[in-house]
């Protein structure tokens, strides 16, 4: 099915305001709705729920986009707001992890339950999985539903149902590739010291430049790791060094001001900051605008810089060696990505164990 043609029918049927956190299955879809539509960034699922209400409570019918992991992010909004004021509301979930579907370990949990959870919230849905032609009667009576009885329904779209389409993204005029920043941190962090490091490429790129035993892989979980790392923190006291991406911390922005909060000492929050989503397709984040060091400065990081060149990160990271104070490096950094390299091959409770038999 062509990007182009799934908005269309949803935008015939009166469907003109979206908002939502990407998936790399409708990559191309919101790279349209970027360009041409009304698309609201939000910086988590739920809090797109919230946007969308009050676009309800305008008047309108919003659709929601979301991997099915984000899902979970939703639910205390879904019950709460949504579906306790009766707001008309389209939710677009992509199915990952679909049972027989090849896809990442992250994804096999969400990916077996979904439809469950679809029943569990009594969300009527309707899944993806034809042309457009056979899909657009579908698709209008599930949005008929939706504005006639004020309900939240869901178009589920299976991997590969949307047409693969050559998108250019908008370059980061930035100075180093996100590969050039880690390789520079990592040629600079002594081997016993933990690393914990984000969901998407990140990790990925991590493990092909130096896999290391004590090397903890957040594989899914978005925007958890600094706080993995935290509770690892708490017990243990280690010197730890956290790779976040600019989309995970926005994610779960409250975390900074609980670090900030307990100032635990010997953790280096290095944010590696494309202003994009570049593992789901390089859709914008809004570190665009947002200055992320500025952020954890005022939630009261003592160590805070912002850099984007090797000798930069070097300096820090030799000065924070001495002195290991709770610090921010924010490392601004290229939006172009190999996809091609490969994801670790042990499974992620492997990576825990060795993780734990090491450290
Ligand atoms: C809760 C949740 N929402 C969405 C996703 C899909 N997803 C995986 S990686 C990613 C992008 C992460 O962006 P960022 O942290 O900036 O790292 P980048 O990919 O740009 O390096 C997204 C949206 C997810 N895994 N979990």
């Amino acid at each position: 099915m062509k990007a182009v043609d799934f908005v269309n029918i949803l935008k015939k049927n009166g469907i003109k305001d979206f908002t939502g956190v990407p998936c790399s299955t409708f990559k191309e879809v919101i790279h349209h709705l970027e360009n041409n539509e009304n698309y609201i960034i939000a910086s988590s699922e739920g809090e797109a729920m919230g946007i969308a209400g009050g676009i309800s409570l305008a008047g309108s019918i919003p659709a929601v986009f979301m991997q099915n992991d984000g899902f979970g992010n939703t639910v205390n909004p879904l019950t709460s707001l949504t579906k306790l004021y009766e707001f008309p509301t389209l939710l677009v979930i992509s199915w990952r992890g679909e049972p027989g579907v090849k896809d990442a370990p992250q994804h096999v949990w969400s990916g077996k339950t979904l439809l469950d959870l679809m029943k569990v919230f009594q969300i009527d849905y309707i899944i993806l999985e034809d042309s457009i032609g056979t899909e657009t009667m579908r698709i209008k009576e599930l949005v008929e539903k939706i504005r006639n009885k004020n309900k939240v329904c869901a178009i589920i779209c299976k991997k590969e149902i949307f047409d693969k389409e050559k998108i250019e993204q908008p370059q980061r005029d930035n100075l180093l590739s996100r590969m050039e920043a880690i390789e520079t941190t990592l040629s600079e962090i002594d081997d016993n010291i933990p690393i914990f490091s984000t969901t998407g490429m990140p990790s990925r790129e991590i493990y092909q430049v130096k896999d290391r035993k004590n090397n903890f892989y957040t594989v899914g979980s978005m925007g958890c790791t600094s706080s993995i790392a935290f509770g690892y923190h708490q017990k243990t006291k280690k010197k730890i060094v956290v790779f976040d991406g600019d989309g995970a911390i926005l994610l779960k922005m409250g975390t900074l001001a609980t670090l900030a909060f307990y100032q635990p000492e010997g953790i280096l929050h290095i944010c590696l900051d494309n202003e994009s989503y570049e593992s789901t397709g390089g859709q914008s984040t809004v570190s665009r605008k947002i200055n992320l060091s500025e952020v954890a400065k005022a939630a009261g990081y003592t160590n805070v810089q912002l850099v984007k060149t090797k000798d930069e990160i070097v300096d820090f990271i030799k000065k924070w060696k001495n002195s290991p104070m709770l610090s921010f490096l924010h490392i601004k950094v290229k939006n172009q990505t190999d996809h091609n390299i490969g994801r670790p091959k042990e499974t992620p409770a492997e990576l825990k164990k060795r993780f734990m038999e090491t450290n």
